[in-house]
């Protein structure tokens, strides 16, 4: 067994972070939660990090939850799963969405439960050919958990949010990205370079406005159009009087590239 459930680097804006039980496709415990939530919330106040790209160690993306962990032992009473969700599995969640960074999911292999509620609660979702998006939780006599009845039905459609959810079947990362679950699926070989290049090229970018972009994106879902035009007209002004507009504009307008500071 690993000994590090999480492995976290720093590097040219990006913070990495790997989940690191790969024995186990990189299941969800405990420890794995707390050092998760630790690096995230680090990850919030650093001003070094101005990118995350989420990955997983060896042949899995994420399992969902470890369900070693739920083995009921002798005499012992029924687990509450709500209390699990409230003090883990949804705060991850909100805190990946509520992050005003940009964060990439590279997909390195099979997705199931709340490993596909991790994924895609990432801003942008690469995956690798082989890798694939089980909704597991029917399997096992549970309802999807971690987001998924939330994200599944927007990004890919009621017909197959439901089809996925009540089957539990495998949908591979091309259909996911045919569906629009995924940004896209590249080849194995590259999917850990391009995704990388991404994020780097993420957090070279206007970082503050992409935060105020994926915050009115988050809320688009809860709002009627008029009071998403109110939204638009708010972050927009915000982003205004920010050094990254002048400097954007500057760039523009002496043909150089931008020299971005996420302020
Ligand atoms: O409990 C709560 O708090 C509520 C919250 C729930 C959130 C959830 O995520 S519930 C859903 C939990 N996850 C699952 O039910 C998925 C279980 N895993 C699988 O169905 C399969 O492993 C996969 C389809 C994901 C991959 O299959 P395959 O054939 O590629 O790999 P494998 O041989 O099944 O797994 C490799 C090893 O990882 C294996 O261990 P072994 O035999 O080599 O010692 C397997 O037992 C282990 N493993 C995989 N997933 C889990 C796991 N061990 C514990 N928990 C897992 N979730």
């Amino acid at each position: 067994m690993t000994e590090t459930p999480l492995l976290v680097a720093v590097d040219d804006g990006v913070a990495t972070l790997t989940l690191n039980r790969p024995e186990r496709l990189n299941a969800f415990t405990a420890a794995l939660h707390e050092a998760l939530a630790a690096a995230l919330e680090r990850a919030t106040h650093d001003d070094a990090v101005r990118a995350l790209l989420i990955t997983g160690a060896g042949r899995g993306f994420c399992a969902g939850q470890d369900l070693s962990e739920r083995m009921p032992k002798p005499g012992e009473a029924r687990r509450d799963l709500g209390n699990g969700l409230e003090r883990y599995y949804n705060p991850l969640i909100r805190r990946l969405r509520g992050l005003e960074k940009p964060v990439v999911a590279a997909v390195n292999g099979v997705a199931a439960g709340a490993g596909v509620g991790l994924a895609l609660a990432c801003d942008i979702v690469i995956a690798a050919q082989s890798a694939s998006f089980i909704e597991a939780f029917s399997r096992i006599g549970l309802v999807p958990d971690a987001g998924n009845t939330w994200f599944l039905p927007r990004l890919a459609g009621s017909a197959r949010a439901m089809g996925m959810a009540l089957t539990g079947e495998a949908i591979p990362a091309e259909r996911a990205a045919d569906w629009g679950l995924i940004w896209k699926a590249v080849p194995d070989a590259a999917l850990m370079s391009e995704a990388r290049e991404l994020a780097v090229r993420l957090a070279h970018g206007p970082t503050r406005a992409l935060g105020l972009t994926k915050r009115a994106l988050n809320r688009s879902p809860a709002n009627d159009l008029d009071s998403q035009l109110d939204l638009e007209r708010d972050l927009q002004r915000e982003a205004g009087l920010g050094e990254d507009y002048r400097e954007g504009v500057a760039a523009f307008l002496e043909k150089r590239p931008p020299r971005f500071s996420g302020r």
